[in-house]
């Protein structure tokens, strides 16, 4: 066997060549990260960095199917202390008069109770909630199907349109979902929690439960629902979040 052996000449060579393209790629980075930060925002994110979310969307989109459904727990693993996170939309006393507003796609309102609510078909969920910041929860929540309400509401016009918008009675809080997310089977108007009236700072008397979405697409007291082709305002993407936030 043929053992090489390097003279110092060409390792003085290669160290030198290392060198330079160390300082190369650190130039490089350096224009880089200058370029990026003097970039425009678009929507609380640097241009770039928007792009790329928007790019992710594309990629990740379709995968939403009908048929994927999140991982649930038994009953027995749910959380009895549920963690309460974000007050916005929650603040204003809540009107003992609520009534949820839906506005249809012919701008046409119905405005529905709570009791009408209850008595169509009720989904109960167990499954692990996350929030961006961090934790998670295995919890337990009750309510009907979105797509189950769609159907007997006749919102059969406005479910074939892109995006729904829920927004808070005060409007402090609201997002936007992509349809194939809030019709997805185990997405729920949610007003139960560990089998028990859903609590005020979790939602009283509605709130969204979409497992597919990290916490914050989870809006409570919702006060009113519309549906549109173009992206509805949203609460986080506004401060920069991906607007899609799928899990
Ligand atoms: N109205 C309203 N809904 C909201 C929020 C909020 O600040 N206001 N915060 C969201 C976020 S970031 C999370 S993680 C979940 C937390 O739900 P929980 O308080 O029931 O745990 O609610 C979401 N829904
Ligand atoms: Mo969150």
């Amino acid at each position: 066997m043929k053992v090489q052996i390097w003279n110092t000449k060409k390792v003085r060579n290669r160290t030198i060549l290392s060198f330079v393209v160390f300082f190369v790629m650190m130039g490089l980075a350096y224009c880089f990260w200058k370029w990026l930060y003097a970039q425009p925002e678009e929507g609380g994110a640097l241009k770039p960095l928007r792009k790329i979310l928007i790019q992710n969307e594309k990629i990740f989109k379709p995968l939403v199917s009908q048929e994927h459904l999140v991982k649930t727990y038994p009953l027995q693993k749910a959380e009895k202390k549920v963690r309460v996170n974000g007050w916005d939309g929650l603040e204003t006393p809540l009107d003992a008069n609520w009534k949820l507003k839906v506005v249809r796609k012919t701008g046409d309102t119905i405005f529905i109770t709570l009791d009408d609510i209850k008595k169509l078909p009720k989904t109960d969920i167990v499954f692990d909630f996350k929030c961006v910041e961090g934790w998670n929860q295995i919890t337990h929540w009750g309510g009907v199907k979105f797509s189950d309400f769609a159907k007997y509401y006749e919102l059969d016009n406005e479910i074939q349109m892109e995006y729904v918008g829920m927004i808070t009675p005060d409007k402090g809080y609201y997002v936007g979902i992509d349809m194939p997310s809030a019709i997805h089977p185990q997405t729920i108007l949610c007003y139960e929690m560990n089998g028990k009236v859903l609590p005020l700072n979790q939602g009283y008397p509605l709130r969204l439960i979409i497992p597919v979405k990290y916490g914050v697409k989870h809006i409570k007291r919702i006060g009113s629902i519309f549906f549109s082709n173009t992206k509805p305002p949203d609460f986080w993407a506004e401060e920069g979040y991906d607007y899609f936030l799928g899990l």
